[in-house]
Parts: C-alpha cells; sequence; structure tokens
C-alpha cells in the first residue's frame, strides 16, 4: 500500500545511487558524541533535537509504542526549498492523488474511446524536494536491531513514519496524525 513516492523501500533504491554514505550499525565506525536518542510513539516522536551538528551521527530508535510498529525515515530536504517538511509532505500527498486520479481517468477513457487516442502528454513530475537519508524502525515494545549511522551535511531534515494505522481500513499513515518532525543540521 505504498502509495507515497518516498516508501521506505522507494527510498532504499534512492540511496543506492549514493545521495548519503549510510553506514548501517558497522562495527568500529563511532559516531561523536552518544547517540541521538529517538522514542516513537502513538502518533509522534520524542527526543528529537531542534538542531544537531553536522558531521557524523548516531541515531537510535527505540518504539515506545505497546501497540503499533513505527519507523523512522530521514530526509534532508534540498538546498533551496523553502516548504516547511509538513508543506512538502501534503504536496507530495496531493501529487499522488491527482497521478492516480489521472491514470483511473485515462483507462476510462481510453475503454469508452477503443482505445483509438493516443496516450495525454504527461507533464514531466516536479522537482524532488527532498532526498532520502535513511530509514530503521522497531516492532512495538522494541528498540531497532541497529542504529542509524550516517555523515550529516548541514541542512534541514525532516523525520517521518509512513506506516499505516493499525485496523484503520483507510490505511492513515501515522504521519498524519503527527508522526513527523523537522531538524536543522548546522
Ligand atoms: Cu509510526
Amino acid at each position: 500500500m505504498n502509495k507515497l513516492r518516498y516508501s521506505f523501500a522507494g527510498g532504499a533504491l534512492v540511496a543506492g545511487v549514493g545521495v548519503a554514505a549510510l553506514l548501517l550499525g558497522l562495527p568500529g565506525v563511532q559516531a561523536q558524541g552518544g547517540p541521538v536518542g529517538i522514542h516513537g510513539v502513538d502518533y509522534g516522536y520524542q527526543g528529537v533535537p531542534g538542531t544537531l551538528p553536522a558531521g557524523e551521527t548516531r541515531f537510535s530508535f527505540t518504539n515506545d509504542s505497546q501497540a503499533e510498529s513505527h519507523e523512522m525515515t530521514l530526509f534532508r530536504i534540498n538546498d533551496g526549498v523553502t516548504e516547511s517538511f509538513d508543506q512538502i509532505l501534503a504536496e507530495d500527498e496531493a501529487q499522488q492523488n491527482a497521478q492516480q486520479g489521472q491514470q483511473g481517468g485515462a483507462q476510462q477513457g481510453g475503454a469508452q474511446q477503443g482505445g483509438q487516442q493516443p496516450p495525454a502528454e504527461q507533464s514531466p513530475p516536479p522537482a524532488p524536494k527532498m532526498s532520502f537519508f535513511a530509514s530503521t524502525g522497531s516492532a512495538p515494545g522494541q528498540s531497532a536491531k541497529m542504529d542509524l549511522i550516517g555523515n550529516l551535511p548541514a541542512g534541514r531534515y525532516g523525520m517521518v513514519c509512513f506506516l499505516p494505522i493499525a485496523n484503520d481500513e483507510a490505511g492513515t499513515a501515522h504521519y498524519k496524525k503527527g508522526m513527523k518532525a523537522e531538524f536543522t543540521v548546522q
């Protein structure tokens, strides 16, 4: 049900292109200072710093919920983008919904017209406003199996959970209930 382009799986592909040199809990790799301890609750993050120093950083994620799995997916907001992380998420969702609507309409039209019409011209997608950085997550009451260690360039970052609310037929994502946060690295 990964509606969003910035899903866990999709993001992993982007990361492979070299967006960030991420070392997943590699032994011997030390981040300066202690880990940044992030706690997931229903539905939000606790312990998110307002600002972090640039450079090697270790994030340790613990899921304090007893009911829901949670993830901590990090994005770096692209340089020059002025929208807040909340705005970017909202725009992305609106864009996804519009694309789904277009696809549905095109299929219906094609059937009615016997498929004679050439496909409507697709406008190119807008430039992405953020880049996947890293992701981890854990089941209720557990810590993530590995810390995230990454070399954080200065900039603005977003943290988000795309997982759907359990037993919610609409599959509403946790971030829409508030499980999202923005912080700055400088
Ligand atoms: Cu969550």
